[in-house]
């Protein structure tokens, strides 16, 4: 019985990937941080929703994560059919209320110089830095397959 039970634990835990998973902190909510899987040495991504709770403005100025040797917060954009990836140097401003989104094709964080491989079912640990609410831990899920030609992989650094 017991281990029919434990048996039954693990098959809702790898069964639910889309459950949400969310983390708040001082006024700021992290939903559903993800990430894909990436070969150590490389880049990996990270996604996840912020949504900023506060009567004020903030910004995300950093992120930082012992996973890779640097981390940027990062804008994809297609231009002239082109896909390129430009730096936010100057943070991510989150109005008070507002709700912004880190996905794939878009704006994302970068783990540039992986030191380990990420793998399907990974956690990995990442703090959000803001301006004003000061640092939130959360534990991005490594979901799915590398994305291979044409996915996050392809960009340089
Ligand atoms: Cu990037």
């Amino acid at each position: 019985m017991r281990i029919l039970a434990l048996a039954l634990v693990t098959l809702l835990v790898a069964c639910s990937p889309a459950k949400p998973v969310a983390y708040s902190a001082a006024g700021i909510a992290v939903s559903e941080p993800f990430s894909r899987p990436a070969p150590a040495g490389g880049s990996g991504a990270g996604f996840f929703a912020i949504t900023n709770n506060n009567t004020g403005p903030d910004v995300l100025v950093a992120v930082e994560s012992p996973v890779s040797a640097m981390v940027q917060l990062h804008e994809s954009s297609v231009k002239g059919g082109i896909m390129r990836m430009e730096e936010l140097k100057e943070g991510v401003p989150i109005k008070a209320g507002e709700t912004i989104t880190f996905e794939p094709g878009a704006r994302h964080v970068m783990f540039i110089r992986l030191g380990q491989a990420l793998k399907a079912g990974d956690r990995i640990p990442a703090t959000l830095v803001f301006r004003n609410a000061g640092r939130v831990p959360v534990e991005l899920v490594v979901q799915g397959r590398p994305a291979g030609a044409g996915g996050m992989e392809q960009h340089g650094h």
